[in-house]
């Protein structure tokens, strides 16, 4: 392409700093360098994570920096001695990498690359610097990925090449929410066919647990939110009753104990609240009962819980990105969407151009949006 090796100059949304909008600006994109690839965004999904950055209650992030983690694009050009990519292939950028050589990659149990920036937020490519600029700053990159720009540059371990007929306008919720929820379902909770699950947090992400509790056969899937507007979307989506806390005097785990013989086979916070972790714990059966944690909680939040909860039989778990180790799964959950063996559709309740992504973030702060797809 005839912009291959120069400095491309694009609009992005700059995030200056916590409690303030996104600014659309003009930055400068960088080649990118030996095993870096660069590609033009053409959607992104604005997910929670996003917002517990903007939001402030995660604080170790440096700012300037250019967030967005579930997106999808073309390459628009490829470093030195990147093989597995060329110019015009449709990819998917991965939050969580795949280097295939660390101790994590290697393991068949283990999807955390030590390559990742999730929890670090180092936010610079694997040399130690960074291709954006904006008004003559640097700028930071988003656990690995940026997606809140028309071009990103991202190390070749965080992105998948996926089917070249694809459809774009879908699959960048791939990028996080659907796998995340998806795969927490079927791959680290394992739900068995003819289990009952109970997901707290009916957002993308948990309506994706849902998703994949179905697909695995759970036969009762109950939805708990204190939005009851989630409640239609989650029981098209396979919830076969739902609970509103503030519906009911008692704790949550009590309702559940007495509806579900003494508790769920496995729950799922999907929230990133302490408090819900442990209900959710409390949530499933006491001998046999399986809690999985999803939620991000903002820094520095402590969960504590009587330890006769686990004595006693349950078992805690908990994954990023589903436990799907990126590079090579991602392009498979592609081609069985395109298979039709599951649909995003659902989760997919707004779209709007990338300049109203203030717009996009007030949606999901208000419970009114599940994803909202920005396209560029
Ligand atoms: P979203 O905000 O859309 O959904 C959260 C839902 O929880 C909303 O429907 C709320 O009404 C509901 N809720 C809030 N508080 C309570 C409560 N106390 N009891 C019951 N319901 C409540 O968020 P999302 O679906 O985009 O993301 C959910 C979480 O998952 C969030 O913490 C995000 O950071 C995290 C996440 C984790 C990972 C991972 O890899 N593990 C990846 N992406 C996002
Ligand atoms: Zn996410």
């Amino acid at each position: 392409m005839e912009t291959a090796g120069k400095v491309i100059k694009c609009k992005a949304a700059v995030a200056w700093g916590p409690h303030k909008p996104l600014s659309i600006e003009e930055i400068e994109v960088a080649p990118p360098k030996a095993h870096e690839v660069r590609i033009k965004i053409v959607a992104t999904g604005i997910c929670r994570s996003d917002d517990h950055f903007l939001s402030g209650a995660i604080t170790e992030i440096k700012y300037p920096v250019i967030l967005g983690h579930e997106g999808v694009g073309i390459v628009e050009s490829v470093g030195e001695g990147v093989t597995d990519l060329k110019p015009g292939d449709k990819v998917i950028p991965l939050f969580v990498p795949q280097c295939r050589e660390c101790r994590c990659c290697k393991s068949p149990n283990s999807n955390l690359c030590y390559k990742n920036d999730v929890g670090k937020y180092i936010g610079l490519m694997a040399d130690g610097t960074s291709r954006f600029t904006c008004r003559g700053k640097p700028v930071y990159n988003f656990i690995s990925t940026s997606t809140f720009t028309e071009y990103t540059v991202v190390d070749e371990i965080a992105v998948a090449k996926i089917d070249d007929n694809a459809p774009l306008d879908k699959v960048c919720l791939l990028g996080c929410g659907f796998s995340t929820g998806y795969g927490s379902a079927v791959k680290i909770a394992q739900v068995k066919p003819g289990t009952t699950c109970a997901v707290f947090g009916l957002g993308g992400v948990g309506l994706s647990v849902v998703i994949g509790c179905k697909a695995a056969g759970a036969s009762r899937i109950i939805g708990v939110d204190l939005n009851s507007s989630k409640f239609a979307k989650a029981k098209e989506l396979g919830a076969t009753e739902c609970v509103n806390p503030k519906d009911h005097n008692e704790p949550i785990e009590e309702v559940l104990a007495k509806m579900t013989n003494d508790g769920v086979d496995y729950s799922f916070e999907c929230i990133g609240s302490t408090a819900v972790m442990v209900s959710a714990l409390m949530s499933c059966h006491f001998g046999c009962g399986t809690c999985v944690i999803v939620g991000v909680s903002p820094s520095s939040a402590k969960v504590s819980f009587d330890p006769l909860l686990v004595l006693t039989g349950r078992t805690i778990k908990g994954a990023v990105f589903g436990g799907f180790k990126s590079k090579d799964e991602v392009p498979k959950l592609v081609s069985d969407l395109m298979a039709n063996k599951y649909s995003v559709d659902g989760l997919i309740t707004h779209r709007l151009p990338f300049d109203k992504i203030n717009e996009g973030f007030r949606l999901l702060r208000e419970g009114i949006s599940i994803r909202t797809i920005l396209e560029f």
